[in-house]
């Protein structure tokens, strides 16, 4: 079983029921289960700003699926929730990314673990943060520091009955 977290975001359409489902897609993966949820949060996008803000959130799992089924089956989560895609660091409907998978280093052309952003983005950092304070990248390099890296990138915690932190 492997130790991995997910990155979800989104800000076309419904984004607190598009995440909701999502993790709840997430806990019916085979072999999987859901171990941490993080708080909800609104951030501004990273990208073009003429976009709605993005509704982010991180998921945490312990999984015995390997990375490219577990990219496979994300993909499949994503297609279901309709997903649109409408330039590149646009808008989406659902992205959901392997931000780290236990302490393997993956460099696929369609994967790459941890994610090679991961520590420059507030809206993956703070949430990621939130369910394992003491995380580091493969290397032992701890992530908590990167936050004070961050501040100037707009978010907050959203409140939202729909998201409840219980795994
Ligand atoms: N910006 C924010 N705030 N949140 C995201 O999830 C997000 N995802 C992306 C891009 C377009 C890079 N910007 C984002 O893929």
């Amino acid at each position: 079983m492997t130790d991995a977290f997910i990155g979800l975001g989104s800000n076309l359409g419904d984004s607190v029921t598009l995440l909701n489902e999502a993790r709840a897609a997430l806990t019916s993966l085979p072999q999987t289960r859901v171990t941490g949820v993080s708080p909800l949060y609104r951030s501004a996008p990273v990208g073009p700003q003429d976009q709605p803000d993005f509704f982010n959130a991180v998921v945490r799992i312990d999984t015995g699926l390997d990375a490219a089924s577990l990219l496979v089956a994300l993909q499949l989560i994503e297609q279901q929730a309709g997903r649109v895609r409408l330039r590149h660091w646009g808008e989406r409907t659902l992205d959901l990314d392997i931000l780290l998978y236990g302490n393997e280093r993956i460099d696929l052309p369609n994967l790459q673990v941890p994610h090679p952003r991961l520590h420059q983005r507030a809206f993956v950092l703070k949430p990621l943060l939130d369910i394992a304070a003491e995380i580091a990248l493969p290397d032992g390099t701890a992530l908590a520091p990167y936050c004070a890296t961050v501040e100037d990138q707009p978010i907050c915690q959203y409140s939202d009955d729909r998201w409840s932190l219980i795994p």
